[in-house]
């Protein structure tokens, strides 16, 4: 276990691994050291430009001041087409049980081995300074650095995406974009052109069902589920494969903001997950996810009733279920944010022996998109030198030259076959490691078409509508609501009421009651405008099947387990006067569980409690907020109660928790707090631990009591029932 080196100190050990050790070698740290040029010559003065006198024009003979700013004019570089807001860490991968029936790639079958990873979140469609809180697909990439070379799993949040041909992308993604003209809206998909595509594009409603649920408002990046979305192929040593979807599992679990929650966290802290991710590995709160895999023999490629190429369906867990091999965790936080998050080159091309692709016409696409947008962004073709892109394994092969080469190539040959250099680098063979791409047999017309077998577009919403606990189908009606209330065409609007209709109908009904709007009664041809030219429509009709399996609880965030509140954060709202006891007992039973605990006080730096003892302050009202949290207590002490009472912030701190379904909890004694909110009157009677389960509200005057069952109620997550009377103005 090494500490990083960073000049802040990390508050726990993040470990080494053999990537971390391969990317000393390009570290820098100025600490005890002078400064100087880029060619290495000390810099006597920083401060003061050459000029010809006191008062006198600055002199192009200033080399110092010509590198500094030149370097400086080119600090920027362009930033991601899609996925351009991300947060990077370090990790290490460990499996749990070798797989040689379906894969010969070693990272799956030694189980000795920790696989160094980097991973990166991000958003989609927001700039690079856009909130984190968008409404939208989160991506998951992770770089594995095997002993076999690279192999990176660029995956999404969302196990389906909205088209089915690379053909398609661009003008998704243009859609999506802020509008053209005026560059409104940013990282939204609130506006006319992205639901104008979508209305006429009905294989995007599977996504635009997720897309619309609370999985698009995740709490956590640690919360997040991943998924690699296409199906890929494994191939054993024996060269026999089988089809695989791959999936992350969050030891966490998979959860939430509010909509409502989400806008206010975009103003008050745009760097919300950025900051969660960052901090939870600096105080060694380490991430976890399980590796999952869906396998399929390829002998049963056409036993579903859709087709395992089509990436707008999942195979329901229900079907096929997915097999934890294998555990991520994520321990170091990286030095250098534009070194390494920024210049992190994913690409869904880079696999290992074992691992393989699928003819998915998304998949397809995608190995052609990744190094060619690095080519540009990154500038030039030897990004994958940049020290995060390296593997950990030497590179030898006859490719040269191009901008910014680091590698010294040796010697005469650079080409193959040579006499003169033995003909090294060899070629690998198979048993030594060499990468023979799966032989699957082809025998076909080339043509521009879509497979009858990818028509189906609603089964598959409606599996994920039906699958849904009744708040998270508010949720989405909501959403809808919020996203077609936003879009001023009202064509639009109806044509996705059409769609909607076809996935639910009190979905359909209660979105357009929302936008007062009717219900069409025959839906327009959805795929009147999404076809070529010379097609014939009815090759393109959408099929109307009824889906396989009726419901399928893994697709409901309400299933996840609510058994832990480890690194839950939760606000203590107290002021001078402060029973200690009230507040010390709670703390240290929350924290013994695995949370978090922040005072937050009227004023910085700290408290008085009682007793006249410090008690540190970690936020005042005016920089904290509610929606920083995930629960709120009130300890008791007679003068603390009566200034949070009187407070307004404090009072409206607990109102918008209420509003946003955390648990509160409240000494007895803090019971006038409670009562100046617009909840008073929910508050129950008796506090049992039955009541809590129910309302998420805890009151008691015996501290280690009331902590057992705040701790009960903050596992439950939230209590969306409470939205029902929806009475809080806050
Ligand atoms: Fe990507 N995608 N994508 N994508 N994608 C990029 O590559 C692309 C798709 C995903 O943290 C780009 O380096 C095409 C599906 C992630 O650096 C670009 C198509 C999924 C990331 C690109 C897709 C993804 C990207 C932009 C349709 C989930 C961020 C910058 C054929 C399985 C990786 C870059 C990171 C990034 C192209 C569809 C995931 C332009 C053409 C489906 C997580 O190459």
């Amino acid at each position: 276990m090494a500490k990083r080196k960073a000049q802040q100190d990390p508050a726990v050990d993040q470990p080494d691994n053999d990537k971390i050790k391969d990317l000393e070698q390009f570290m820098e740290d100025s600490s005890g050291a002078l400064m100087n040029t880029n060619t290495g010559v000390k810099i006597n003065d920083d401060q003061n430009s050459l000029k010809a006198g006191e008062r006198g024009a600055s002199l192009l003979e200033d080399f110092i001041l010509r590198e500094k700013i030149t370097h400086f004019d080119h600090e920027r570089i362009p930033e991601r087409v899609v996925h351009a807001r991300g947060s990077g860490a370090h990790g290490v991968f460990k499996l749990y049980e070798p797989l040689p029936e379906y894969t010969k790639a070693q990272f799956l079958n030694d189980t000795s081995i920790e696989t160094p990873v980097f991973v990166r979140f991000s958003t989609v469609a927001g700039s690079r300074g856009s909130t984190d809180l968008a409404r939208d697909v989160r991506g998951f990439a992770v770089k594995f650095y095997t002993q076999e070379g690279n192999f990176d799993l660029v995956g999404n949040n969302m196990p389906v995406f909205f088209i089915q041909d690379a053909m398609k992308f661009p003008d998704l993604v243009h859609a999506v974009k802020p509008e053209p003209d005026n560059e409104i809206p940013q990282a939204a998909s609130a506006h006319d052109t992205f639901w104008d595509f979508i209305s006429v594009m009905p294989e995007s409603t599977h996504m635009i069902m997720w897309l619309m649920s609370d999985r698009a408002i995740p709490r956590s990046y640690r919360m997040m589920e991943g998924f690699g979305v296409h199906t890929f192929r494994l191939v054993n040593a024996e060269g026999k494969s089988c089809f695989v979807k791959f999936h992350w599992k969050p030891l966490l679990g998979v959860h939430s903001v509010a909509w409502d929650e989400a806008q206010n966290i975009s103003g008050k802290d745009p760097d919300f997950h950025r900051r969660d991710l960052w901090d939870a590995i600096e105080s060694g709160n380490f991430p976890e996810w399980e590796l999952g895999l869906q396998i399929v023999p390829e002998e049963d490629e056409f036993k579903f009733d859709f087709d395992l190429l089509d990436p707008t369906k999942i195979i329901p867990e229900e079907l096929v279920p997915v097999r934890r091999v294998g555990k991520l965790t994520l321990n170091r936080n990286p030095e250098n944010f534009f070194a390494e998050t920024e210049q992190a080159a994913f690409h869904i091309g880079h696999v290992v022996p074992g691992i393989d692709f699928t003819n998915d016409p998304l998949l397809q696409g995608r190995l052609f998109s990744y190094t060619d947008t690095q080519l540009i962004r990154l500038g030039g073709p030897n990004f994958q030198e940049i020290p995060i892109n390296r593997p950990i394994v030497p590179v030898h092969n006859n490719q040269r030259d191009g901008f910014m080469r680091q590698t010294i190539n040796r010697g005469k040959v650079s080409y193959g076959p040579n006499s003169i250099g033995d003909n090294f680098p060899l070629q690998a063979k198979v048993s030594e490691g060499g990468f023979a791409s799966y032989p699957e047999r082809i025998d076909a017309r080339k043509v521009r078409a879509r497979s009858k077998s990818f028509l189906d577009h609603f089964s598959q919403a409606k599996l994920f509508f039906n699958s849904q606990s009744e708040p998270e189908k508010n949720h989405m009606i909501d959403a809808f609501s919020f996203e077609l209330g936003k879009v001023q065409s009202n064509a639009v609007r109806q044509r996705m009421l059409g769609i909607l209709s076809l996935v639910d109908k009190r979905l359909a009904s209660e979105v357009g009651f929302a936008l007062r709007l009717a219900i069409p009664e025959i839906p327009e041809q959805p795929m009147n405008r999404s076809i070529p030219a010379d097609a014939d429509p009815a090759d393109y009709e959408p099929v109307v099947k009824k889906p396989s399996v009726a419901a399928s609880p893994a697709l409901s965030m309400a299933t996840s387990p609510k058994n832990s509140i480890q690194t839950r954060k939760i606000a203590f709202i107290a002021a001078d006067g402060v029973d200690g006891k009230s507040l010390n007992t709670v703390k240290a039973a929350l924290e013994n569980a695995g949370a978090i605990v922040e005072v937050v006080a009227p004023r910085q730096n700290f408290i008085l409690s009682e007793t006249d003892k410090e008690v540190p302050v970690n936020h005042s009202l005016l920089t904290a907020a509610s929606v920083f949290y995930d629960g709120v207590y009130v300890p008791g002490g007679a003068d603390s109660v009566a200034t949070i009472a009187a407070d307004a912030d404090a009072v409206h701190f607990l109102n918008e928790a209420f509003k946003h379904c955390k648990a509160i909890a409240a000494d007895s004694a803090a019971i006038p707090v409670i009562e100046a909110t617009y909840f008073a009157k929910q508050v129950p009677a008796e506090c049992t631990d039955e009541s809590v389960l129910l309302d998420g509200i805890v009151v008691g005057d015996k501290p280690s009591t009331l902590a057992d069952r705040f701790i009960l109620a903050l596992a439950q997550h939230r209590f969306w029932e409470r939205e029902k009377p929806r009475k809080v103005p806050a």
